[in-house]
């Protein structure tokens, strides 16, 4: 069952996806893009509340790092909430975008992080005997190989071959192409290190409007800090965290210059890093609810 005191596998999360599609039917619509290497459907939804009224989109990502469980812990209670919430402010922010969750990017990584190696990243195509997979947030084609990849098949951040080269990827490239035009908003979760990460990962330039982002987010990180005393870093990912090219955030704001193109990396700073305890699954996704509605109000006050 999918109710945050536990980490969920796959097909516990998939299956959720499917139920709450059966329970909301004129709000939810299940998404299968298209499947992995290994032959899996890469399971999303699209969230609606009036699905008759064109609207500006919110596309949301987790675990394309395989390893990563608290960041689709954290975007499933998010999709929870919203059919959960009564709160008028709140309310109008979710019910004024159509929202795209993917909350498993990486479905290959993620069943092999369960079943075999708890610390994998990757996906899993095979490049020699001895290594598989591409680090499929190294993988996407802008700025490829421009800093912070590997082009060697055994390291964790192997961009792989080419762009794009990753079935999963692939997939999901199209798939936001047919919705970019309308989207203001790409939210990516990796964990961790308490930071919310802007714009670009192969230069420490402040481009594009990385300002008025920048401005936001520590306004949204501050909100986030005062719900359980989490403190978070913003800034560029070249300057924050490290030169990091070819990620799906730098794709998305590279290709369509989305105005809202954010990466959290949630708790926590290294004490447990990737085997948070499940017992932090629901403050780090309140607490992160709630900095991202901070996020949408400042930036609606702004535009
Ligand atoms: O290295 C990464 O891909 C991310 N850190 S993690 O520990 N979750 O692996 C940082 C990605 C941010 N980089 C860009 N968006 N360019
Ligand atoms: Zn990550």
């Amino acid at each position: 069952p999918v109710d945050w005191t536990v980490y969920n596998t796959l097909e516990e999360i998939n299956n959720w996806l499917e139920q709450m599609v059966q329970e909301f039917p004129n709000q939810l619509e299940i998404l299968r893009p298209g499947k992995t290497g290994q032959g899996r459907d890469i399971v999303g939804v699209k969230l609606d509340f009036s699905p008759n009224v064109r609207k500006k989109t919110i596309f949301v990502e987790s675990n394309i790092h395989a390893r990563e469980w608290i960041t689709s812990a954290t975007t499933t209670y998010i999709l929870d909430q919203f059919f959960r919430i009564t709160d008028v402010e709140q309310r109008n922010i979710i019910e004024a975008y159509t929202w795209y969750f993917f909350p498993v990017m990486n479905p290959d990584g993620f069943v092999y992080s369960h079943e075999t190696n708890r610390m994998w990243r990757k996906t899993r195509t095979r490049y020699n005997i001895f290594c598989y997979g591409a680090d499929p947030n190294r993988n996407w084609g802008y700025q490829w190989m421009n800093g912070g990849a590997s082009q060697n098949p055994c390291s964790d951040i192997y961009a792989g071959p080419e762009p794009f080269s990753e079935p999963s990827v692939r997939v999901m490239k199209e798939f936001i192409e047919t919705i970019a035009e309308d989207m203001v908003a790409y939210l990516d979760f990796h964990s961790f290190s308490q930071m919310l990460l802007l714009p670009f990962g192969h230069t420490i330039d402040h481009l594009n409007n990385y300002d008025e982002m920048k401005e936001i987010g520590r306004i949204a990180m501050d909100e986030l800090e005062e719900v359980y005393g989490t403190d978070y870093v913003v800034g560029n990912v070249a300057e924050t965290i490290y030169i990091a090219a070819g990620s799906s955030m730098d794709w998305v704001k590279g290709e369509f210059n989305t105005s809202i193109a954010v990466t959290y990396e949630l708790r926590d700073k290294g004490s447990y890093g990737f085997l948070l305890p499940a017992d932090q699954i629901l403050p780090t996704a309140e607490e992160t609810l709630v900095s991202v509605f901070s996020i949408l109000r400042e930036y609606r006050i702004r535009h």
